[in-house]
């Protein structure tokens, strides 16, 4: 291939209509206040364990989803947002923060381990970039088997540094896999900023070394994810090969629940607020749809009845039996 390809412009959805942007606002303002009510719970010691906020993010996973809803999806350990907008739902996910036995992982997992089969949501993975090459043997399974599916995959900034991260999409061009490999870039690995990370902080350019095609945009618009995401999912669903995606994008909350960010530069947090998905998404269902604030009260009453229903859920199941705990290790043996 010739590393000038590009995506095309435009993908194969039809324009977007007031009631799915409407849609697309409700899952995100889903995602953060599930989120608000898990980093409070944590603050009460009612989540034990690691906890990432996805906050600040929610129009990634989101906007990815529209295009991929019947695709396997892998992310990190920062993936409570994936996993909802893949439709887990709060309650299962709530759960398994809780580590009750009602969790989508049976209350063994925990936050970096949101797992979900029924909604072919293969996983969070803690190991920084080491889930990236499962999406290539995701992708080479779909392959194999004609599904006309697609892999998607998301890493942070940090992940795009990894050994393992080059070999995935080594062999997923050779093999010309339908992956779509999602990078979100949010500029920080734990506390290390990205130039401080790497030499080259557009980390599309990663694609070129392989022959892959890539594409860098801002993310925070969920519409304009939506339509990128839908454009390289076309590609890599019409057996034209793998794409890099890297989505700039940004976390309002510390790297993890026990980091206050103090690292950040003054006013980087407040400046970047103003990009916050929910707001753009907001003000243009007022201007171009005509929503009004009743229409943004409501929404907003329902998201906090499914969110606080998820926080009973949760705080009412019972935790995993103890004699469960080696079950699910390995895959059970055929006799
Ligand atoms: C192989 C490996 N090295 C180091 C760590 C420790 N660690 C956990 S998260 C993280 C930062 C990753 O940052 P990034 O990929 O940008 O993702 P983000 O947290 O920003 O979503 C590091 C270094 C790890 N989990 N795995
Ligand atoms: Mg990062």
């Amino acid at each position: 291939m010739s590393q000038s390809e590009s995506l095309p412009a435009k993908s194969s959805l039809p324009e977007i209509s007031a009631t799915e942007l409407t849609a697309l606002y409700r899952g995100m303002l889903l995602i953060r206040r599930v989120e608000e009510l898990a980093a409070k719970a944590y603050t009460q010691r009612k989540i034990l364990g690691f906890c990432h906020l996805y906050i600040g993010q929610e129009s990634v996973a989101v906007g990815a989803a529209v295009s991929t809803k019947d695709d396997y999806w892998m992310a990190a350990y920062r993936e409570h947002g994936h996993a909802m907008a893949k439709g887990v739902s709060p309650k299962a996910m709530m759960a398994e923060l809780f580590g009750r036995a009602t969790g989508c992982s049976k209350g063994q997992g925990g936050s970096m381990h949101i797992f979900d089969k029924a909604h072919k949501f293969m996983g969070g993975y803690g190991i920084v970039g080491g889930h990236v090459p499962l999406a290539t043997g995701v992708a080479w399974a779909i392959k194999q088997r004609k599904e006309g599916r697609v892999a998607v995959v998301f890493f942070g900034d940090g992940a795009t540094h990894q050994g393992a991260f080059f070999e995935a999409l080594c062999l997923a061009q050779l093999y010309k896999l339908p992956v779509v490999f999602i990078c979100e870039n949010n500029f920080y690995a734990m506390g290390t900023p990205l130039h401080r990370q790497s030499a080259v902080t557009s980390l599309k350019f990663r694609a070129d070394g392989v022959g892959m095609v890539s594409e860098q945009f801002e993310g925070f618009d969920v519409e304009v994810v939506r339509e990128r995401v839908a454009a390289a999912s076309d590609f890599a669903r019409a057996g034209k090969g793998p794409v890099l995606l890297e989505i700039v994008t940004y976390r309002h909350r510390g790297h993890s629940m026990s980091d206050p960010a103090k690292y950040r530069p003054d006013g980087e947090l407040d400046e970047k607020k103003k990009s916050d998905p929910l707001a753009i998404t907001k003000a243009r269902l007022t201007d171009d749809f005509g929503l009004v604030d009743a229409d943004f009260e409501a929404i907003t009453d329902d998201v906090e009845a499914e969110a606080q229903a998820a926080w009973t859920f949760a705080h009412d199941s019972p935790i995993p039996d103890p004699a469960t705990l080696y079950d699910f290790t390995y895959a059970p043996t055929e006799a």
